[in-house]
């Protein structure tokens, strides 16, 4: 079984992105499982173009896409993604876009291959506030995951793939009132993720 993992880099004045913090912290063999680790730049072009990429290139059975969702007070397992760009905050690169799609031509909307309650259910077995997000947004996280379920629907691959988004971790909230988990926590709830996967 081979597992392909995301995080994403800091953005938006940040110092840490608590989603590749936790990707980071799972041992590369877990469960006699193959992990593959990556850090996505927060970037709508350059992730558009390197995640098919690696998918196409490493074949994964499962892509397990992770970012953070600041200002949400649980881990959300998201259950769609759609084929919209919209920001009025720029991303890593200053690019901003209006209401672009991800690619043209493709369907409106996918929806995750991962069985999202699922998820939802070992989080919450192992102690993490979890639950679905019926929305990943309109910025780089939404792209992400459109683009894995994009990638994997146009090349015919088994591949299932999923975007789970994680809360601030206590080191960014430590100044500013705004709801956090442990980082431990969050490190803990994306490896229950991947091993609820390899099921
Ligand atoms: N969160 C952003 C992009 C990168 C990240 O970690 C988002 O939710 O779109």
């Amino acid at each position: 079984m081979k597992v392909l993992v995301t995080g994403f880099e800091p953005f938006g004045g940040e110092k840490i992105n608590p989603s590749w913090e936790a990707v980071k912290a799972i041992p590369d063999e877990l469960s006699g499982a193959e992990l593959i680790k990556v850090q996505l730049p927060v970037s709508f072009n350059r992730v558009r173009k390197l995640l098919p990429r690696l998918i196409v290139e490493e074949r994964p059975d499962v892509v397990l896409l992770t970012g953070q969702a600041g200002g949400r007070p649980n881990v959300t397992v998201e259950r769609v993604a759609i084929n919209v760009m919209d920001s009025e905050t720029p991303d890593n690169d200053g690019f901003a876009p209006e209401d672009e799609p991800v690619f043209e031509g493709a369907p409106e909307a996918y929806f995750a291959t991962i069985p999202i309650k699922e998820v939802v259910k070992a989080l919450r077995k192992a102690g993490i506030p979890a639950g679905i997000s019926n929305t990943a947004g309109t910025y780089v996280c939404n792209t992400a995951m459109f683009t894995a379920l994009h990638t994997v629907a146009v090349s015919g691959m088994e591949t299932k793939a999923g975007f789970i988004h994680v809360p601030f971790s206590h080191s960014q909230a430590l100044e500013k009132p705004r709801p956090s988990m442990a980082q431990e926590t969050i490190n803990r709830a994306v490896m229950e993720a991947v091993l609820s996967l390899l099921e």
